[in-house]
């Protein structure tokens, strides 16, 4: 008897598996795509278990037969870089952005992340796990399928500990896989205003615990005017590695005080942001292994006309990655199909390069450039089943949500499609 598959999708006008290469995609490479046409895969048992052309896939069975009716295929989106776990919203600053006060000034008036910290510290486990659950049930929505969490709405051991158990609780119950990182090092509290070195051995401080009940993978810090300077966020880092995380950076978001350089120095596995990297920093990041995760959702958020310098990184051999930075301050959105068109528009990608910027790179900035962003028999299926004719549409048709169908891991998660009768419609 011929082998039975659970799901056979046929039909694919183009399929992109972005497998062509091993490790993170630098510079000119990012610029040349492997396209599949006229294609179908088979899954069983979670994973691939075949790719072939659409002839040869007559032949086989399976229980759920899918047509992609000529359209796009890709692996599911990766996500690197979201704030997912926050209590209450911020859009009682929206006012104050238009008066045209800065984001580090809300923050300095106590605003800002400290407005999430004081309604994150209010909420119970059970709300934030509900509220999580809400948007990466979003995020899935958008053909995401692995997300990067942070923490860092405490900035005290008990909220900490609650936000990441709250990621980790969500990654056991949600489709998507949730990476977490501790991000303790967020912004410093009033309660240590002038004394933020002792605020940051605190949070060092939390990292046996954060080891031991395998709370997150790695450490990151928001190197920022106002917030933590270089030389702390080196040290800060350093002791980090020492216990065997790996680190993230946001670095030169908004000023440019030179956290590329020390993600590069570090051998961060990713420094994110990078809106003010100088030339020097763009060099050592091409000479790393450090992907550079470049948030243009903030850039526009914040509404300063600067965002980074994407094609000078490709050009230099810098590997991109691109992402939401969802949170409730500087980029309130879920959705990475946008900040697609936003690095086609403002960074000035090719759909070649914001592909693997948002598959193949994204999964090696949360190291796991081996088991999320492509299609590869015998790999989970994480596959996203597009209404696009191809590749390039999905940044061109912006703001809007292409998705028709996402499986995560063998199992159809999300369908986007009107649910009213057609017969009873006039
Ligand atoms: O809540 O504003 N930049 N951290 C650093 C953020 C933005 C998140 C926030
Ligand atoms: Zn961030």
């Amino acid at each position: 008897m011929s082998k039975q598959y659970d799901i056979l999708i046929k039909n694919i006008g183009q399929l992109l598996t972005m497998d062509d290469h091993n490790g993170p995609v630098k510079g000119k490479a990012m610029s040349t795509l492997t396209v599949y046409e006229n294609m179908a895969i088979a899954i069983k048992d979670g994973v691939i278990a075949w790719i072939g052309s659409n002839e040869e896939a007559s032949s086989l069975s399976a229980i759920n037969t899918m047509d992609a009716k000529g359209k796009l295929v890709s692996p599911g989106l990766v996500e690197p870089h979201t704030h997912l776990v926050f209590g209450g919203s911020r859009e009682h600053e929206m006012a104050l952005k238009q008066q045209g006060v800065p984001y580090l000034e809300i923050l300095k008036r106590g605003g800002g992340i400290l407005s999430t910290v004081g309604a994150t510290k209010q909420a119970s486990e059970d709300e934030l796990k509900e509220k999580a659950m809400f948007h990466l049930n979003r995020l899935m929505s958008y053909g995401i399928t692995t997300v990067e969490a942070k923490s860092g709405y405490g900035l005290d051991a008990e909220t900490e500990l609650k936000q990441l158990r709250v990621a980790k609780s969500v990654n056991q119950i949600h489709p998507i896989e949730v990476v977490s990182t501790f991000l303790g090092a967020h912004a410093i509290p009033a309660e240590y205003k002038g004394k933020s070195d002792e605020f940051l051995e605190e949070m060092l401080s939390l990292l046996d615990t954060i080891q031991e009940e395998e709370l997150a993978e790695f450490v990151d810090i928001f190197c920022e005017t106002g917030v933590f300077s270089v030389e702390q966020s080196r040290q800060f880092l350093q002791k980090a590695k020492a216990k065997g995380f790996d680190v993230k950076i946001h670095a030169d978001e908004i000023d440019p005080l030179g956290g590329t350089e020390l993600a590069a120095e570090l051998g961060a596995v990713s420094g994110d942001h990078l809106v003010g990297a100088s030339d020097d920093g763009i060099r050592k990041l091409a000479e790393s292994n450090t992907i550079a995760v470049l948030l243009p959702g903030t850039s526009f958020y914040l509404n300063k006309g600067k965002f980074a310098r994407a094609r000078e990184m490709i050009e230099k051999g810098v590997a991109v990655a691109i992402s939401t930075d969802f949170n409730p301050g500087s980029s309130p959105t879920e959705n990475l199909q946008f900040i697609m068109s936003l690095a086609a528009l403002q960074l000035k990608m090719t759909p070649e390069e914001i592909w693997y910027a948002v598959t193949t790179n994204a999964a090696h900035a949360i190291n796991r450039g081996h088991s999320a962003g492509k299609i590869v028999e015998g790999l989970k299926a994480d596959v996203v089943i597009w209404d696009a004719p191809n590749y390039a549409y999905i940044p061109y048709h912006y703001g809007v949500n292409h998705v028709n169908t996402v499986i995560k891991a063998g199992r159809i998660v999300y369908e986007g499609r009107p649910t009213y009768d057609k017969t009873s419609i006039h």
